[in-house]
């Protein structure tokens, strides 16, 4: 572990330093709150050993701030103090400490002190990477591995609200692969599945700005997220789409619309004052009017 120690005496740093580092772990020190705010910022740490009277702002205050910097993340704030009052203990657990030690220290009670919290940091730090990892479960569609409709719901709101702020037009092209259920009545679910996973790759292939997303919205629909984008932007990108997916002559011999998969898209731009929901709206019509218009197509 990273060790951060924040202590005035000298002598109390040298001998807790020593205490820390015999059981094998890496120790940082402050002499004040100020500087051990500067060590916090720069560095990962692990681990807080924090003194509680010191020059400048006490252990209490550093650790209070040290908590709001971290918001939802946790490390072990551990306070050592030669005024072991009841009401020292109860005021620094307050201000967001995890334990209290005495003063004058002892090496094996410290070292102990040390291990119990690295168990508990350790299994704080696999709770994050389960949550990482549920969270990204949420989000992300196992087929395609594009977003999932809750991913597009997350980073639409984020963009809308970005949209606003910055009197910045957005976009969305909702898009339907034509005729798939023939698709899959005579070719098979299987093969319908890699057929959605290969128009997947092609739309996403052919989004040429990083901030432009695709996400599967349902079975065989797809929608484009394009920040910044007016509606003639957003035609341009659709016929783009359109026009790759059908150059890539993915065989479909019992599509009434072509030989090969095709997409038919809706567009529409955000109107200001709008829905969220009502932009989605639009784009459905849109893709239903290029439905009915014959498949293959775009409409905005
Ligand atoms: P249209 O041109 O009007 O869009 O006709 P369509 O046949 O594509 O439309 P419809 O909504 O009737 O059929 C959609 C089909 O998509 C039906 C469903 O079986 C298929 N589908 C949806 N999700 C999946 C999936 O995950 N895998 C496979 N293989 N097929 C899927
Ligand atoms: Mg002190
Ligand atoms: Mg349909
Ligand atoms: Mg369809
Ligand atoms: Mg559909």
């Amino acid at each position: 572990m990273n060790v951060l120690l924040v202590e005035d005496s000298r002598a109390i740093r040298h001998l807790v330093t020593a205490y820390v580092e015999e059981v094998g772990h890496r120790v940082m020190s402050a002499e004040t709150g100020e500087i051990a705010m500067e060590l916090f910022d720069q560095n990962q740490i692990d681990l807080v050993l924090m003194d509680i009277e010191l020059p400048g702002i006490d252990g209490f205050e550093v650790t209070r701030r040290m908590r709001a910097r971290l918001s939802n993340d946790w490390l072990p704030i551990v306070f050592l103090s030669s005024n072991s009052s009841d009401q020292h203990f109860v005021e620094g657990i307050k201000a967001g400490g995890d334990a209290y030690l005495a003063k004058p220290v002892n090496g094996p009670v410290l070292q102990s002190m040390v291990q119990a919290m690295g168990r508990i940091a350790a299994i704080q730090e696999q709770l994050q990477t389960v949550n990482q990892e549920l969270s990204r479960l949420a989000h992300v569609d196992s087929l395609t591995e594009l977003n999932n409709r809750r991913g597009f719901v997350l980073h639409y709101g984020r963009e809308w609200g970005r949209s606003s702020r910055e009197a910045q037009p957005l976009s969305i092209i909702m898009i339907d692969i034509d005729s798939f259920k023939t698709y899959n009545d005579n070719y098979g679910h299987l093969a319908g599945d890699d057929c959605l996973r290969l128009v997947a790759k092609i739309l996403m292939s052919n989004l040429l700005r990083p901030v432009d997303m695709v996400a599967r919205y349902g079975g065989e629909e797809f929608v484009v997220l394009l920040p910044n984008t007016s509606l003639d932007g957003a035609k341009l990108v659709a016929e783009r789409l359109r026009a790759a997916v059908e150059s890539e002559n993915l065989k479909h011999e019992f599509s009434p619309v072509a030989k090969h998969v095709t997409i038919s898209a809706g567009c529409a731009e955000k109107v200001a004052g709008q829905a969220p929901n009502l932009l989605i709206d639009v784009a459905d019509k849109n893709l239903y009017k290029a439905k009915e218009n014959g498949r293959n197509q775009v409409f905005a």
